[in-house]
C-alpha cells in the first residue's frame, strides 16, 4: 500500500460523509475495469447510507459484463443527460481526463460539486478537486480494495467480484508486467469471499457476434509480409467491407492485430481496414515493445494516433495502397534494423 493511498483514504471518506448525492460514471467504451469499479464502490456508498446515481456515460453497457451483479444500478444515460447541480459529489474512476467522462460536450463541473479522480494511468491530468491517481496499480478496482480496507468496510461477495473483475481484465488475465505478487494477493483475497468468477471470465473472452468471426478470417487471409518477413500487415480494401456489408465497430483490427503477433519472427504487425473510402484505420502490435515502440509510428503517422509501447494505433486519411505505403516508409525510417535482420 503507498502512502498517497494511506494519506488520501480519511480524506475521500471525508468528503463521500459530506455528501448527499454522488454521481459515477463509466468511461466510453467502457471495460471490466470501469464498470467493475463503478458497481464496487456503488455497494459501498449505498451501505454508507448515500444516494448514489452510477451511469453508463457515451456507451451501451457491455453484453460481456451483464453477469455482474447489480448492473442494473447503472443508469442509461450519458453526462449531457443529468444535471451536475444535483450532485454535491462526483467520484471519477478509472479516467484519465474529462474526455473520458464524455466526448460529447466540453466538461463543466458546477460549482457546487465536489470532484474526486481515482485513478491508475499513468497520464492523468488530475483534473479533479481531490486526485489519487496511482499509475504502479494495475486497475482503478486495485486502488478501490484497499480504500475500502482502510475505510473499514465489509468486502461482501457482490463487491468482491466487481473489484476482482477489474483486476483480472486490467492485467489481461495476469497475463501483463502490471500483474503484480500485490495484485495477485488482491485477487486471492477477493476470489475467497466470491469464488463465482469463472463464469465472468468466460462471458468476457467468449463474446463473439458472428460478423466479427468473419471478419477475423477475411483479416487473416489478406495477409503480406515485409522486411524479410519481420514486418506482416493485414490489409482490408473498403470494396470487401461493403461487399459483407460490415462496420467500422466491427473491423476487430486489435484482435486481429494481436493474432498475427502471435507469430514467432513476425516482430512488427498491423492490421490495416480501409473502413470507409481512404480512411484506413491502423492497429499495431509487436512482439518485443523494448526494442519497437510501435506508439512512436502511431503517433508519427496519420491522425489522433497513440497507444502504448507494445500495442498503438491510428487512422490514415488516404488511399489504402497510400496508407500502407506511408506505414511502411514510418517503420523503416523508425527501425531501420527490421530490414536488416
Ligand atoms: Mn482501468
Amino acid at each position: 500500500m503507498t502512502d498517497q493511498i494511506k494519506q488520501m483514504a480519511p480524506k475521500i471518506l471525508e468528503a463521500i460523509k459530506k455528501s448527499n448525492k454522488i454521481l459515477l460514471h463509466c468511461h466510453p467504451y467502457p471495460d471490466p475495469d470501469s464498470v467493475g469499479s463503478v458497481l464496487a464502490i456503488a455497494a459501498v456508498l449505498k451501505k454508507l447510507g448515500r444516494d448514489v446515481t452510477p451511469i453508463i456515460g457515451d456507451t451501451e453497457y457491455p453484453q460481456s459484463l451483464l453477469g455482474l451483479p447489480n448492473h442494473d444500478w447503472i443508469q442509461p444515460k450519458n453526462y449531457t443527460q443529468i444535471e451536475p447541480n444535483n450532485f454535491d459529489l462526483f467520484l471519477i474512476l478509472d479516467s484519465s481526463s474529462p474526455s473520458q467522462i464524455t466526448q460529447l460536450t466540453e466538461i463543466e463541473f458546477s460549482n457546487n460539486m465536489n470532484t474526486i479522480v481515482i485513478d491508475h494511468h499513468a497520464t492523468n491530468s488530475k483534473f479533479g478537486k481531490l486526485n489519487l491517481v496511482e499509475p504502479t496499480y494495475s486497475s482503478t478496482s486495485q486502488i478501490l480494495y484497499e480504500l475500502f480496507k482502510l475505510w473499514k468496510v465489509e468486502i461482501s461477495p457482490d463487491i468482491a467480484v466487481c473489484l476482482f473483475i477489474g483486476i483480472f481484465a486490467d492485467t489481461g488475465g495476469f497475463k501483463y508486467p502490471n500483474s503484480t505478487p500485490e495484485a495477485l494477493q488482491m485477487a486471492s483475497e477477493l476470489a475467497k469471499i466470491n469464488p463465482n468468477y469463472h463464469k465472468l471470465i468466460f462471458d468476457l473472452e467468449n463474446n463473439k457476434k458472428p460478423i466479427e468471426v468473419e471478419m477475423i478470417g477475411l483479416a487473416l487471409s489478406s495477409i503480406e509480409k515485409y522486411f524479410s518477413d519481420h514486418v506482416v500487415l493485414s490489409v482490408i480494401p473498403y470494396e470487401e467491407i461493403k461487399k459483407r456489408n460490415l462496420s467500422k465497430s466491427d473491423a476487430m483490427e486489435g484482435l486481429v492485430a494481436s493474432l498475427l503477433k502471435a507469430v514467432v519472427g513476425w516482430n512488427l504487425v498491423a492490421s490495416l481496414v480501409e473502413a470507409e473510402p481512404n480512411v484506413v484505420t491502423v492497429s499495431l502490435r509487436t512482439r518485443d515493445e523494448n526494442k519497437f515502440d510501435v506508439s512512436k509510428i502511431a503517433k508519427t503517422v496519420g491522425e489522433k494516433g497513440g497507444g502504448h509501447k507494445g500495442a498503438a494505433g491510428t487512422t490514415i486519411i488516404k488511399p489504402l495502397d497510400e496508407a500502407k505505403a506511408t506505414l511502411l516508409r514510418a517503420v523503416e525510417q523508425t527501425f531501420p534494423e527490421l530490414g536488416k535482420q
